[in-house]
């Protein structure tokens, strides 16, 4: 007992560690609708072949007890032995009608799971446009309204209860959308199109991995997905369209001056600034934002400072080069990105 009570304690936090990771990023996760459809799937799958597993294994069992008793009686091999006995053949017929209609009931599964999630895709109520780049996620909210448009990165928002169609597309190579807790995988891929479509029924934070091996930085390639409560997500969407909020004191500006007309705004905007350069995240409200370089670094200030000052030493390769700031223009370009909430 005396070595028992310390290994309950110890193992103790890595179960509730794991439940806790296991809604986080987990196919068990019931985030969303598609989820549960996809989990039922599963359940079935799993009970049909489980059964089909088990009885083979019992036939086979039974199959070697008979041929231990057979020789445990030293009986004389005869051509009667080679003959289909009638019991034999009637196990061929069930069986063969059994893998048949286990066959047909996956396919109708199957078939029916396809079809309740191509009902969802038809009740669109929301429309992302998520575009995969080496090595982090472009997304862009849409509307007929083109002041209603706006692009973040590395972490979406969606409504609870709310269908959203989730374009997919990619700038460069294969790359694969999976948030487990919410939907199947699907993949992006250059110069084509493809959606998912994702009706979340739990709010929580949900992680996304791209799921297709995309380059040498392709495990630094996450996505967060926060799903909220409509008026948490209105709220959301509200201030996201909101241009990024002004410099307020003299370290701010030059932060401010520095992103804005600096090399650094030709890649990537802000919102109500001169910075418009479409080919990085977009910085509008950056420090609103759980993580840096799609969940490489959780966001806080130390982590801001590393990321300017040498994003290749953090995520190699990466398309953000190292520009060298002097300590003053690094000081000042921190603190106005951490004002952009
Ligand atoms: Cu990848």
């Amino acid at each position: 007992m005396r070595v028992r009570a310390p290994a309950f304690a110890a193992v103790l936090p890595l179960v509730l560690g794991a439940c806790t990771y296991q809604h986080y990023q987990s196919d068990f996760g019931r985030g969303a609708v598609e989820d549960d459809q996809f989990l039922t799937l599963f359940t079935i799958f799993l009970a049909v072949c489980g059964v089909m597993y088990l009885l083979v294994i019992a036939f086979l069992f039974a199959g070697i007890w008979r041929r231990g008793r057979t020789a445990d009686a030293n009986v004389v091999e005869t051509g009667r032995h080679h003959q289909s006995h009638p019991l034999m053949r009637g196990t061929l017929i069930g069986w063969s009608i059994l893998i048949g209609v286990g066959l047909a009931g996956l396919a109708i599964a199957s078939f029916f799971t396809d079809r309740s999630m191509a009902k969802a895709a038809a009740h669109e109520k929301l429309s992302i446009t998520l575009t995969a780049n080496q090595w982090w996620w472009d997304a862009q909210y849409n509307s007929d309204d083109p002041s209603k448009i706006f692009r973040t990165a590395n972490e979406l928002h969606l409504p609870v209860g709310v269908p959203t169609r989730i374009i997919l597309r990619s700038n460069d190579v294969i790359h694969s959308f999976w948030v487990p807790s919410l939907a199947g995988k699907q993949d992006l891929i250059p110069g084509r199109e493809s959606d998912i479509t994702v009706v979340p029924k739990r709010t929580g934070i949900y992680r996304g991995q791209c799921a297709e091996f995309c380059g040498t930085q392709h495990a630094h390639m996450a996505l967060v997905v926060n799903v909220d409560s409509y008026p948490d997500f209105v709220k959301w969407w509200d201030h996201q369209l909101r241009p990024a909020a002004a410099p307020t004191n003299a370290m701010t500006l030059a932060g401010y001056k520095y992103l804005t007309t600096g090399p650094c705004s030709a890649c990537h905007s802000i919102g109500g600034t001169p910075a418009s350069g479409q080919v990085a995240p977009d910085l509008t409200h950056l420090a609103s934002r759980r993580s840096i370089a799609a969940g490489t670094l959780p966001m806080s200030e130390g982590n801001l400072y590393g990321w300017v000052e040498d994003p290749q030493s953090v995520k190699p390769g990466n398309r953000m080069p190292t520009i060298g700031l002097a300590p003053d223009q690094l000081h000042a370009v921190v603190a106005y990105l951490e004002t952009l909430k």
